[in-house]
C-alpha cells in the first residue's frame, strides 16, 4: 500500500513538472500569427503540428476561399434556405458541460429549415446571455462532415482541402464541418484527438488552449449523460437523463472563469488564449492596407483602438451597419 501511494505521488511530480517545463519552455505568451504564404508543410509540422503548437495563418488568399465574398445573408438564404439542417438548442448557449447536478448535459438536436435557424439566430441578437430567448441559443454545430453532408452548395465556396493541411497531416479532412452561431453558444472544455484546421469566415472567435501536459490537471470524470428537452410550457425547459444513462469522460470547469477552490489542480494546467478574426472582406479591403496589425493592436490595447476608431478616417467604418448593429464586437 504505502509503495502504491509513494509510486502515485513520484507520478503526480512527475506530471506536474511536465506541466512546468511545458509553461515555461514551450508556452506561446501569444499565438503566433504568419501568413499563409509564408510558411511551408515542413516548417508548420516542425515547428507547430509535432510540438503541438497552435498558429494563426493570416491573409488566406480570397481567390481560393471565395466565401469570404459571397457569404452574405442574400448568398446563403439563396442557395440553402430551404434544405433542413441539425440545429444544437439549449436555454443557456452552453453545449456539452456538466451542469450542477453532476450530469453531462447535450444539446437538444432540432432539424430546421436554414432559413429558420438563420431567422432565430438574427432575431436573438437584442438577447443577453442574462435573458435568453424562451425558445433557446441555437447553434448550427453538428460534427461528422456537416458542410459536406448537409450544406453540399456551399462546398464550391471553399476549398475541397486546405493543402497545407494535408501535406502536414498526411490524408484528406476527415470531416469538414460549418459551424454558426452567436456570442452566447459556448463549447466547454474538452480534448480534440484530431488536429483542426479552424477557419473563421466571419465575427470572432475565441479559444482557450490547452496543451496535452495540460490534461491531468482537468478534474476530469465520468458523469452521467443527460440531455435537454423543451418543457411542456413555451419557453421551459428539461434536463432529462439518457436511457440508459452512460457513464461520459469529461471536463468540468469553465477555463474562462475557473473555480480553484473546486478545480485546485486547473492551476497547474499552461493556458494559451487564441482570437481569430474576420470582419467583413469589403470593409477589409476598402479601409485597411495593415488589417491585421490593426486589429492586433486593438486586442491587445483598448486605448489605442478607441483612439484609432476615433481618427477621421475611419469614420466610415464605425457607421458601417455591421458595427452599427453591434456584431463587430471588437
Ligand atoms: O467552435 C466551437 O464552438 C468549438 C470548436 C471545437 O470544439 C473544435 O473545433 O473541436
Amino acid at each position: 500500500m504505502a509503495s502504491t501511494s509513494l509510486e502515485a505521488e513520484r507520478v503526480r511530480r512527475g506530471l506536474g513538472r511536465l506541466a512546468r517545463n511545458t509553461r515555461d519552455l514551450l508556452l506561446p505568451k501569444q499565438v503566433p500569427r504568419r501568413p499563409a504564404s509564408s510558411i511551408g508543410a515542413l516548417e508548420f509540422v516542425r515547428d507547430f503540428v509535432a510540438a503541438s503548437q497552435p498558429l494563426v495563418l493570416t491573409d488566406l488568399p480570397v481567390q481560393d476561399w471565395p466565401c469570404l465574398e459571397r457569404w452574405t445573408e442574400a448568398y446563403l438564404l439563396e442557395q440553402v434556405g430551404d434544405p433542413e439542417v441539425s440545429v444544437n438548442v439549449t436555454p443557456n448557449g452552453l453545449g456539452d458541460f456538466v451542469d450542477e447536478q453532476g450530469r453531462f448535459v447535450k444539446p437538444l438536436e432540432e432539424r430546421l429549415r436554414f432559413r429558420d435557424f438563420w431567422g432565430q439566430l438574427q432575431g436573438s441578437f437584442s438577447q443577453t446571455a442574462a435573458a435568453p430567448r424562451s425558445n433557446g441559443v441555437p447553434y448550427l454545430s453538428r460534427q461528422n462532415d456537416s458542410l459536406r453532408d448537409e450544406l453540399p452548395q456551399l462546398m464550391r465556396d471553399v476549398p475541397p482541402a486546405v493543402s497545407l493541411g494535408v501535406e502536414a497531416f498526411g490524408n484528406e479532412p476527415e470531416a469538414v464541418n460549418l459551424w454558426v452561431g452567436d456570442s452566447r453558444a459556448v463549447s466547454s472544455c474538452h480534448k480534440d484527438h484530431y488536429e483542426n484546421l479552424y477557419m473563421v469566415v466571419q465575427g470572432e472567435k475565441v479559444f482557450t488552449l490547452l496543451p496535452p501536459a495540460a490534461a491531468p490537471f482537468l478534474h476530469e470524470q465520468l458523469y452521467l449523460a443527460a440531455h435537454f428537452e423543451r418543457g411542456r410550457s413555451c419557453g421551459d425547459w428539461e434536463t432529462v437523463l439518457d436511457s440508459p444513462s452512460e457513464r461520459v469522460p469529461w471536463i468540468p470547469l469553465d477555463v474562462a472563469a475557473p473555480d480553484l477552490a473546486l478545480y485546485p489542480d486547473f492551476a497547474f494546467a499552461p493556458v494559451v488564449e487564441a482570437w481569430l478574426v474576420q470582419i467583413l472582406n469589403r470593409l477589409r479591403r476598402a479601409k485597411f492596407d495593415k488589417f491585421e496589425d490593426l486589429i492586433v493592436a486593438i486586442r491587445e490595447d483598448g486605448d489605442f483602438c478607441k483612439e484609432a476608431l476615433d481618427e477621421p478616417s475611419f469614420a466610415d467604418f464605425k457607421a458601417d451597419s455591421f458595427f452599427a448593429a453591434g456584431e463587430g464586437k471588437l
